[in-house]
């Protein structure tokens, strides 16, 4: 085990005196100017010694576009030649992790040499990885962070890495994230001669995962953590996209084509827009959508104006849970809305194509292995116990994260088809569960689902939000966010702002003003 630096133990425990909910007295006291850094400092941390790690990178890069080079580019191709832009001169550390013997993780930390806020940023990943994701750390450099990617510890996507190598499946399920905190926070100190005031994990999808296994495993690692549309079930999510999957692959004529998946979205729109009591073309709460796909039977010739018997199964399985027979937790589907982001074979490919690739590499090691072998009830309880809440993120018991002070937003578009929402929706449930009713959760956890919008974004609703921001005037000022407002943009113009509430609260329309102005709704219990 690595020793915790001195300064990490003073600064958990400035926050463990402090009850939930409270602002930082950090907070108060004004911060130093910035330090500024040359590329001698840069230099220098090529020589830095740190226990398990090895620096193979360090050197500034100046402000402007920047393109890709090695190490990290000569070791996985996609990345080289990549061209980002930085605003302002930065330090780029390249370094390689190997916890155990098997290990094989890259880091990257990349420091603003000046305006540094005096923040880490760590950046999630999605899929199953194998590549830093350097558009995500650009985006927190330029906003003054210091900020980290790893990554997780393999190269490329897909699970056929994991073959033989379970401390390879460990540093992808966590530990990669973990010890990429730790170095990263001694390079940051290193470097400007002072750790950071306060750290932040921003990921959604597979980074939604990471996200929750932070908070779940390692609650001293971040300050704030973001979880986007997490996969924290994620050998439930794969059974779910390998069953639809495993039926559609061989009956074509149940399959629901492009003409049919509109068809059946505006008709589940029609029936349950204005349960909401305004009609806008989004469904608040889908869960109050019964909305049954019969209706859009054919009474007479085919078409794409009515669904086949077997196409209105379909649909009713694309949305039906399916419950893990021994701990009987459900296993959601996708939502009433979700419809114009399914595919020919149900979820998403990457859904499909990471569903497979766990039961073919992770759950029965056999590249073989195909969906038609899918059982089921059997293989649900098969994944999670190859798994070993190694990659699933399941632990509903995040009291040590939010007991210290910790802040967790977490997200999720309605209509995301790639990530079933009542991923999330179901585990905040079993955290206020776990935690019992006296507990306040809401004073450090606060779930927010976006009406209308994708895996991470897109879709019909408001889908652009600023969590970043959010969260740190949680943390740093103690104003717990009672709505964050979302946006929807046509040709590059907003064209509709609408609160996203916290869950299980929903906008609702005040009946007075445009209803494409976030000013108009409150928020409130249904
Ligand atoms: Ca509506």
């Amino acid at each position: 085990m690595r020793k915790p630096i001195v300064w990490r133990g003073v600064f958990i425990a400035v926050l463990a005196s402090q009850g939930p909910g409270q602002p930082s007295l950090r907070s108060e006291t004004a911060a130093p100017p910035a330090p500024v850094r040359d590329a001698a400092a840069c230099d220098q941390l090529a020589s830095l010694t740190l226990p398990g790690a090895t620096v193979t990178l360090a050197r500034q890069v100046e402000a402007g576009e920047f393109t890709l080079s090695s190490p990290s580019a000569a070791a996985n191709p996609p990345e080289a030649g990549q061209t980002f832009k930085a605003v302002s001169a930065f330090c780029r550390v390249a370094v390689t992790l190997r916890p155990s013997a098997d290990s094989d993780i890259k880091i990257e930390v990349w420091m603003p040499a000046t305006n540094w806020n005096r923040k880490f940023q760590a950046v999630g990943n999605g899929a199953f990885s194998g590549a830093i994701s350097y558009p995500a750390m650009t985006t927190a450099l330029n906003r003054g962070y210091a900020t980290a990617s790893t990554d997780t510890g393999h190269v490329g996507g897909g699970a056929s890495w994991s073959l033989g190598h379970p401390e390879k499946v460990i540093d992808f399920g966590w530990r990669a994230v973990h010890e990429m905190a730790a170095v990263s926070k001694q390079i940051v100190a290193a470097y400007y001669d002072a750790g950071p005031r306060w750290s932040y994990w921003n990921g959604c999808s597979a980074g939604g995962r990471q996200a929750m296994k932070e908070a779940q495993r390692f609650p001293a690692d971040f300050d704030g953590i973001i979880a986007g549309a997490p996969g924290l079930d994620w050998t439930g999510r794969a059974a779910q996209a390998v069953r639809i999957a495993k039926s559609l692959e061989t009956a074509e004529a149940a399959r629901l084509s492009p003409p049919h998946r509109q068809l059946l979205h505006r008709a589940v729109v029609d029936a349950c827009d204005a349960l909401d009591g305004l009609k806008d073309g989004l469904i608040e709460n889908p869960r109050r959508c019964t909305f049954d796909p019969a209706v859009l039977e054919c009474k007479g010739s085919e078409g794409t104006s009515c669904l086949t018997t077997a196409q209105v199964q379909t649909a009713r399985l694309i949305y039906s849970a399916v419950v893990n027979p021994r701990s009987k937790r459900a296993i959601t589907g996708l939502e009433p809305g979700s419809e114009l982001g399914w595919t020919d074979l149900g979820w998403t490919a990457s859904a499909r194509a990471t569903g497979l690739d766990q039961f073919r590499f992770l759950v029965f090691k056999n590249p073989a292995w195909d969906v038609q072998r899918f059982d089921v009830e059997a293989d649900i309880v098969r994944a999670e116990d190859a798994d070993g809440d190694t990659i699933n993120a399941l632990d509903p018991d995040l009291k040590p994260f939010l007991s210290r002070g910790g802040k967790l937003i977490q997200y999720h578009g309605w209509s995301d088809p790639q990530i079933s929402p009542g991923n999330s929706t179901q585990y905040y449930e079993r955290v206020q569960e776990r935690l019992g009713g006296a507990y306040d959760v809401r004073s450090s956890y606060r779930l927010f689902m976006a009406p209308g919008m994708g895996h991470c974004g897109g879709g019909e609703g408001p889908n652009t939000l600023d969590m970043v921001g959010t969260l740190e005037q949680w943390v740093e000022q103690g104003r717990a966010p009672d709505r964050v407002v979302a946006s929807h943009s046509s040709n590059g113009a907003v064209d509709r702002t609408r609160p996203l509430c916290p869950y299980p609260q929903v906008a609702v329309y005040t009946g007075t003003g445009s209803s494409d102005q976030a000013a108009n709704f409150i928020c409130k219990a249904q």
